[in-house]
Order: structure tokens, then C-alpha cells, then sequence
């Protein structure tokens, strides 16, 4: 498809029309990266987001008011610039790591609600009265049009986040509508015109009107005449009101539970509970590798993309427990990615216990922010002597494959889907191993023997697939 056959007008009948580009429904999997001034302190109670340190402080978080005073004093939270560093950073070792995840694209928060930018904003500066991005302050480096040019060496593309509004802007306190015109509007372009991101995230929407972003004239521009007219995607986060409704990609936030089967989506959170790093989670706060793998799949089977995010600290180190969850999902994609790329939402997106084809994930009693192993409480029994009947499945259309990823091996080496019935021609496979598998139709249900388990064969054993073509 064509994405720019036709001229987009300045309202959401004619935008919401504009194709989801090929190549995002295509790629599935993409990190976001929450990097700032409040990966200085990188605080917050477990359960809450660090990137929000600098509110918190401001209003009267308990917990952030007694970290702030006992490490930082009476310092103020621009301080923290002078410390933002970044004097670790290595882009071209990002791109690679973010490359060897499987990943096909990252959206770096070019700049979070805090208003401090990634880029030389001359915007920024100049309207906070002070210098405020990282190149006048911090690092004194474009980190945003570094990470940018690294990825463009890699299959990665390059995108960014980025907040409407800004808590504390001096120019926000006094007029919304002056700030929108004045500072976020060039600020937009400014991107755009310099970076050519082929992926732009809003956020930070929610205190005005799309009317007063000016949100519909924006997206006329950038798919009309933009520098990307052709390859960008966005989403749904340009108004108060807009969330869900309109726009091109809809972005669940933790909320795993909700099913969009008639709109694209992008499920995105973190590997703990925070977006930027807090240094207060400990490693039982982090998905394990499996659970991640399995919400890929989940998003995946449903039609979605996964956007999973790290939070690099000060110098502009990922942190380590983050890199090694990136590598172990790179581990499985390897294997495993052709369930993964290119593919649909299948009649059928899962099939749970006793043939139900309703599993939606469930949250932890009591967790707002649902701890990774949400869904595999329901799933994982480390050896069911029984047939393994729950399965995520994803189907390439181009190739008429389907595959169904089950999250169990089982010891008797059985697999029983339901209510499907397959020509004799056939043939299922084991998609770690390739591996041909023998299967049986017994009436509505098909049986499929898996091979001996061998787990030197199989390198990343977080979820197991098998192809039917
Ligand atoms: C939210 C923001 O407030 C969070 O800090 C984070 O950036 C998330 C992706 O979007 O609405």
C-alpha cells in the first residue's frame, strides 16, 4: 500500500485512514528508551516511575522528599544536570545490543515531561531561561542524534518519544496555549526536519485539547509533506479524550488486559515497574527472560507490537540485568523469530484450557502495575505428565503458516489443539530444531508428538513453537 496515494486533511475522519506502515506491523518488537536528568537520582518507591522524580519532589512525594534530602540536600532538581554525564556512553554498543534483541525499532525519549531535551533544542534553552538540553548542559553531547546514527548502521530504525507538556515550564504555568505555539510546536518540527525518526510517540497529551496541541494540522504536515511522509508511524496520544479513540497505533500502558481487534497496538512498559531506572528495584522486581518472551508472544498473537523498555542510568550504561533480559529474548528471537515477524492476528489468538479461545492476561491481586508473571501463573507447570493444550497463535498470510507457541514441555511429549482440522498434507514442524513432527487428525483435534526434549538443542528455552504449513 501506497501510504501517501492520498493528501491527509486536518481532521481525524481523514487521518485515521492513513495505513499503518508495512514495515512497523511488520517488526513487532521495539525497545523504548527512558533517558534523562532523573536517571541522576533514579528513584522512586517500588510500584512508580522514576522519570516522574522531579513531580514527586515537587509534590510532596514522602519517600522522594527523604531521598532527595538525605543524598541531594537542598539541591534542586536542575542540578541534577551537572551529573547527567553520559561519559559511558556507547552508541554503536546500544544499537548492537538493541540489534541482537530481535528488536526492530527504538523510541528514545527525546525529551520526558521534565522538559530537559536530548537534542540542541534552542527552543528549550531559550525558553526555560537557562541552558536545558544536552548539549548547552549535561553531557554536552546530541545523545539523541548519536544513538540516531548509530542505529542507522544497524536494521533498527530510529525513533523518538516525545512530551507535549512540561510540568514546570515557565511559559506552561502561564499559558498552555502560548507554550503549545511557541515551544512544542517548532520543537516538533525541529525534530522531524533534523532526525527523520520513522517513529514518533506523543505523550504528555492529556491536560489540553488536540485542539489546543494543534495535533490534526501537525499530522496533515508529517503525512503530507514531512520528510517522512512515507515511512513515520504515531499514535494516540494527541488530546485530552484522544487516548483509544483515534490516531494510528493505540498504546496500552500496563494494561495488559485490554484487546484491540479492530485497531493497531502497541502494548509498552518496562521490565520492572518504571520506565526510567530505579535503582530501588532489585532483581526480583524484573520479568524473567520467559515472562518477557511470553508477552511478546501475547501482543504478537493478537495482532500487536510489544514496545519494552530500558532505563539507562547517568553515564549511559544500560544497566545490566537490563542488557542480559535484551540478550536472552535475542537468544530465543533468533530461534524463534519467524513466529514473530510478519506476522496477523490468526481467527483464533490463543487457545487456553479445555479449548477456551478467551484468555486475556490477568493482573496479580492488589498490583496496579502487574509484576511480569501476570500470565504465567495460569501457564507454567515445569513437567505436566498431561497433552499441553494452551497455546498463542500467530499466522504469516504471505506464507500461509501458522504457528502455535506453547509455553510447556511435556514430558509425554503430546500437544492437543482443538477444534482444528488440517489437510493430510501437512506438516508441522519444531521450529527450534526444524525438526518434522508426527501428528494425527482425531476428529475436531489434532495430536502432535513433539521430539524428545534435548536441552542442548534448544538455547533458549522460554516458550517452544511449532510451524504447521
Ligand atoms: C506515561 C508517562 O507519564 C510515563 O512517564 C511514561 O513515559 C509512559 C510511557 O507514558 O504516560
Amino acid at each position: 500500500t501506497l501510504i501517501n496515494a492520498q493528501t491527509y486533511h486536518a481532521n481525524w475522519q481523514s487521518l485515521d485512514t492513513r495505513p499503518v506502515p508495512e514495515w512497523y506491523r511488520n517488526s513487532k518488537f521495539g525497545i523504548f528508551i527512558h533517558w534523562g536528568v532523573y536517571a541522576v537520582p533514579g528513584f522512586t518507591s517500588k510500584g512508580n516511575y522514576s522519570e516522574w522524580y522531579q513531580y514527586a519532589m515537587e509534590h510532596g512525594d514522602s519517600a522522594t522528599k527523604a531521598y532527595h534530602k538525605a543524598n541531594y540536600g537542598n539541591n534542586t532538581y536542575y542540578q541534577f544536570a551537572d551529573h547527567f554525564t553520559a561519559d559511558l556512553f556507547n552508541p554503536d554498543e546500544w544499537a548492537k545490543l538493541f540489534e541482537a534483541s530481535g528488536a526492530k525499532y527504538i523510541v528514545l525519549t527525546s525529551k520526558h515531561h521534565d522538559g530537559f531535551a536530548l537534542w540542541p533544542s534552542k527552543d528549550a534553552t531559550r525558553d526555560w531561561g537557562f541552558p536545558w538540553n544536552a548539549v548547552d548542559a549535561g553531557p554536552h553531547r546530541d545523545l539523541l542524534g548519536d544513538l540516531f546514527a548509530a542505529v542507522r548502521k544497524t536494521s533498527v530504525h530510529p525513533g523518538m518519544y516525545f512530551s507535549l507538556y512540561e510540568w514546570f515550564n515557565p511559559i506552561w504555568l502561564k499559558d498552555h496555549q502560548q507554550y503549545a505555539t511557541q515551544h512544542a510546536w517548532p520543537q516538533m518540527l525541529d525534530l522531524i526536519n533534523t532526525y527523520k525518526p520513522d517513529v514518533f510517540w506523543t505523550d504528555g497529551e492529556w491536560d489540553e485539547s488536540d485542539t489546543t496541541w494543534q495535533s490534526t494540522k501537525f499530522l496533515a504536515w508529517l503525512y503530507n509533506e514531512s520528510p517522512v511522509k512515507n515511512s513515520v508511524v504515531t499514535f494516540d496520544r494527541w488530546g485530552r479524550g484522544i487516548r483509544f479513540k483515534h490516531g494510528q497505533v493505540f498504546t496500552p500502558e500496563y494494561q495488559p488486559e485490554l484487546d484491540f481487534a479492530d485497531h493497531y497496538f502497541e502494548e509498552n512498559r518496562g521490565m520492572g515497574f518504571s520506565y526510567g531506572y530505579n535503582r530501588n528495584e532489585d532483581a526480583w522486581d524484573y520479568n524473567t527472560a520467559q515472562s518477557l518472551v511470553l508477552q511478546l508472544v501475547d501482543k504478537v498473537s493478537r495482532g500487536g507490537n510489544f514496545l519494552l523498555d530500558v532505563g539507562p542510568d547517568e553515564h549511559g550504561k544500560i544497566p545490566p540485568i537490563m542488557q542480559e533480559r535484551l540478550l536472552q529474548i535475542g537468544d530465543w528471537m533468533k530461534v524463534n523469530n519467524e513466529c514473530i515477524y510478519n506476522t496477523v492476528r490468526w481467527k483464533n489468538t490463543c487457545q487456553w484450557s479445555e479449548g477456551k479461545t478467551d484468555y486475556k492476561p490477568v493482573r496479580k491481586e492488589g498490583d496496579f502495575r502487574a509484576s511480569g508473571d501476570y500470565m504465567l501463573k495460569l501457564t507454567i507447570d515445569p513437567d505436566p505428565g498431561y497433552a499441553v493444550k494452551e497455546f498463542f497463535f500467530t499466522y504469516n498470510p504471505t506464507a500461509n503458516n501458522l504457528y502455535a507457541v506453547f509455553a510447556q514441555y511435556p514430558s509425554n511429549k503430546k500437544l492437543l489443539l482443538k477444534n482444528i482440522k488440517l489437510p493430510k498434507a501437512t506438516n508441522i514442524s519444531f521450529l527450534a530444531t526444524k525438526e518434522k513432527l508426527t501428528w494425527k487428525q482425531t476428529g475436531n483435534n489434532v495430536e502432535v508428538t513433539l521430539p524428545d526434549y534435548d536441552p542442548n538443542k534448544i538455547k533458549a528455552p522460554y516458550a517452544y513453537v511449532i510451524k504447521i504449513e
